[in-house]
């Protein structure tokens, strides 16, 4: 077998090996349950493998769609020992359980990406009516409950619903939320090292805002009104964006239209407000403390996703196009996800340095849609260049393209079956 059949062989087998019937966990040991956005990415590879197999991921997430539309960021479809915090924790109920918080909604733009590029066009047609409607609420809760003043941007109140759980973004927030105090073990450790996880300092403040929503009876409005950690996302207010865009094509090839006047209106309505993130000096966007009423000043991969959304000008794409090479020079190996400058940045830990295939794949294919096909090219080669040295790891250390985290990961190997080989 050649190079390239073998990681199209490898990357296949662990999809296979994640799957637990119906759904794919994220890496088995680490992660044993059912995430949001790896089930968006992961569909997208299952199409390689087996479309059916691909709208079944989506189904399977849609089991743990609230009565309010919230997809959350984990649906627990069985029981395990090997992650914390789990259902007993969130104390969510429902058949399956599931956490109280969602995680950036990438399911709309991979719902379009299968839909268009299946095979089985008869099988495509009835499973996006069947997903349509579930979408619609699921989006049309973020503008609902996550923007009830209709200010243009959704709010999100922790580190995990980000998908960027440990981001020097997220710091400064993070110190206003009180440490939990009660006792409780964590299972990560027992996993990865340590030095490329969160610390516990951070975890006990993750734990104390599970606990917080429990405690605010899941009521949306008083965890707008009270959550100590309240931030507007760049990165997830941009994947909202692109899905609602997305969706908003989507009801065009159903078969049944519905009115999407709503959604069209916080679509532009975000348009308006995107502006007032860019940061001029930084040549990217930046995240916003609700709170303080103010953009948080930390460089992050997260503020180049507004390409992916086609919510930057021209003037702004190339700038951040420009950027990107600076950031390549001085970590080769993949988009940091912290600005190597910052004085935050740790190489290997989690989300405060480390290069992310996904995201590298997503901010491509909006420096392509600008027109940056170079920066966009640069950016697939070293992602592929990762893998060819270190295999599918979770994430990767993006100055010695290192793999850290989880071995084996079903996004990782999705991603490059569908953006790499
Ligand atoms: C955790 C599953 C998830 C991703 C997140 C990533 C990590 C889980 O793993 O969070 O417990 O720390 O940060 O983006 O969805 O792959």
């Amino acid at each position: 077998m050649n190079k390239l059949d073998n990681l199209v062989a490898q990357a296949k087998d662990i999809l296979r090996t994640n799957d637990l019937g119906g759904y794919t966990v994220p890496t088995k040991g680490l992660y044993p349950f059912q995430w949001n956005w790896d089930a968006g990415v992961t569909a997208l590879g299952w199409l390689y493998v087996d479309e059916l197999r691909a709208w079944t991921e989506f189904e399977k997430l849609f089991e743990g769609q609230w009565e309010n539309g919230m997809v959350p960021h984990i649906v627990f479809h069985q029981e395990s020992d090997d992650y914390f915090p789990g259902p007993d924790q969130w104390k969510v109920e429902g058949n399956p359980p599931s956490t109280s918080i969602s995680q950036p909604p990438l399911l709309a733009t991979m719902v379009r990406i299968i839909y268009e590029q299946s095979k089985d066009k008869e099988l495509a047609q009835t499973k996006l009516d069947a997903l349509m409607p579930k979408l619609i609420r699921y989006h049309e809760w973020w503008y609902r409950e996550r923007d009830p003043e209709n200010t243009g941007l959704v709010s999100s109140y922790h580190p995990w619903e980000s998908g960027m759980d440990n981001s020097p973004a997220w710091d400064d927030v993070l110190q206003r939320v009180p440490q939990v105090t009660r006792p409780y073990q964590r299972r990560d450790l027992n996993h990865v090292d340590s030095k490329q996880r969160p610390l516990k300092e951070q975890y006990d403040r993750y734990i104390y805002l599970v606990d917080f929503f429990r405690e605010n009876d899941f009521d949306y409005q008083k965890i707008y009104q009270n959550c100590p950690f309240h931030t507007q996302d760049i990165s997830l207010n941009a994947v909202l964006q692109r899905g609602t865009l997305d969706l908003i094509h989507l009801n065009k090839v159903a078969s049944v239209a519905v009115d999407m006047s709503s959604l069209e209106a916080s679509a532009a309505k975000a348009e308006e407000v995107f502006p007032a993130l860019w940061d001029a000096e930084r040549h990217l966007f930046l995240n916003r403390d609700h709170d303080l009423a103010k953009t948080i000043p930390v460089s992050t991969s997260g503020g180049f996703m507004p390409l992916y959304s086609y919510s930057a000008t021209p003037e702004q794409a190339a700038l951040m196009a420009a950027e990107i090479k600076e950031w390549l020079v001085l970590g080769p190996s993949g988009l940091a996800s912290t600005s190597p400058l910052e004085s935050t940045f740790d190489a290997k830990r989690y989300w405060r340095g480390p290069s992310w295939l996904h995201i590298n794949w997503m901010i491509a294919d909006g420096l392509k849609h600008y027109g940056h096909d170079d920066v966009a090219e640069q950016l697939r080669q070293v992602s592929r260049a990762i893998i060819e040295q270190s295999g599918y790891f979770e994430y990767f250390d993006p100055i010695t393209g290192e793999g850290c985290g989880g071995k084996d990961f079903s996004w990782t190997a999705a991603i490059a079956l569908h953006w790499l080989l």
